[in-house]
């Protein structure tokens, strides 16, 4: 399962965080590294097409997919140098996934620190970039002595040369501009900023409504990646209540559905993952793929079995089924197209294997 670590300063909101998505569990208070250990949670990727195929179906049990996150607690100035949680800290990022900034923009007297998201990022991106230059220049270090006996190794050089100039300058390399195949090649080094990245904008209960002019600058600044602006103390009280007061409470503060389901439909795309379909009257069931995966790959997904006998797979878009209303009605107007190994499955297919083992 994909895991995203909470990164932010102290009192950013990162447990407020992690309680709505997991209705509670986490430490939240207003003082400075409340959290020391990391919470671990849980949470379902929210998906209306598997709601409705499990109609469609009758479906017995229905089964989201989902992604596990990570409450780290506080960073602060000088983490790199180890203040505060320092080394701790950070090999807690390192094991995650993707990061997820948590930045606050809510002014409260009460609970210390900047409420300016900007300054929260600043700070969080000069200590992670300050922690990867030192194992840049290791690594650099390393290899250039390595060279000796090896040319290949040429091009490692200069990427890592490269990688020490952006960061000695304070920017994180996943806003260097650099090309995808080299942030590739960098994944054995283990950078923290070689992740991928989204944010979380900590906004007041009085800021919902100018949340794009807040987001606009840290959106500029973060430079593609996805900032979804969430008013974090709000949504974990409605994370308590039951659906009924919930839907009452968001509906009256003009939330719709919360925030929280398109915080985790954009965790999960930032990754590259991707959902299929299976459904029944027994089970009807989201599963995640990486984009790009074949048929067989999907299979596997389920069962190694699948993919070792992989015939072919019986494939639908999830809203061709149901407005087919069945699968034996799909297949009589000959909507079910029946893919073999080399087909590249898309988010939504429902799919139905034939294997031979
Ligand atoms: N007014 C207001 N207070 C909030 C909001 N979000 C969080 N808080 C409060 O701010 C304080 C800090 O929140 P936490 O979730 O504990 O912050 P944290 O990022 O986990 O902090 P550390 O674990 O110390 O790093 C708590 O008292 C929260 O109730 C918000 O949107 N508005
Ligand atoms: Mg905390």
């Amino acid at each position: 399962m994909e895991r995203f670590g909470f990164v932010g300063l102290p009192n950013a909101g990162k447990s407020s965080l992690y309680n709505a998505l997991a209705g509670g569990g986490a430490h939240a208070a207003p003082y400075a590294f409340a959290t020391t250990d990391p919470n671990i949670g849980v949470a379902k990727v929210p998906d209306d097409r598997l709601d409705r195929l499990a109609v469609m179906s009758e479906s017995k049990n229905v089964v989201h997919a989902a992604v596990q996150f990570t409450d780290i607690g506080g960073l602060v100035e000088g983490a790199s140098q180890g203040e505060g949680l320092g080394n701790a800290f950070l090999s807690h990022i390192r094991e995650v996934d993707a990061i997820v900034f948590v930045l606050r923009a809510f002014p409260d007297s009460d609970v210390p620190g900047p409420s300016d998201p900007l300054e929260h990022l600043r700070v969080v991106e000069i200590e992670l970039a300050l922690a990867d230059l030192a194992s840049a220049e290791k690594a650099l270090d390393k290899t250039s002595r390595m060279l000796k006996g090896d040319s290949s190794l040429k091009p490692t050089v200069a990427l890592l040369q490269t990688c020490v100039d952006h960061l000695s300058e304070g920017t994180p390399l996943y806003r260097a501009g650099m090309k995808a195949d080299d942030r590739a090649e960098l994944k054995e080094f283990f950078f923290l900023t070689n992740k991928p990245v989204m944010a979380v904008l900590n906004i007041g209960e009085d800021q919902i409504g100018d949340e794009d002019a807040i987001a606009a600058p840290v959106r500029a600044e973060l430079d593609g990646a996805e900032v979804v602006p969430l008013s974090v103390q709000l949504e974990a009280e409605a994370a308590l209540m039951d659906a009924e007061e919930r839907e009452e409470m968001l509906e009256a503060l003009g939330l719709g559905e919360g925030a929280v389901p398109r915080f985790l439909t954009s965790a999960y795309h930032m990754l590259g993952l991707r959902t299929f379909l299976t459904t029944g009257e027994k089970e009807s069931r989201a599963w995640t793929f990486r984009a790009g995966s074949t048929a067989p790959e999907c299979a596997g997904v389920i069962h190694t079995d699948f993919q070792r006998g992989f015939i072919r797979a019986e494939t639908i878009q999830w809203d061709e089924l149901l407005a087919a209303g069945s699968w034996a009605a799909a297949r009589d107007v000959g909507k079910v197209r029946s893919e073999g190994k080399d087909y590249i499955a898309e988010d939504g297919d429902v799919m139905e294997f034939r294997f031979n083992v």
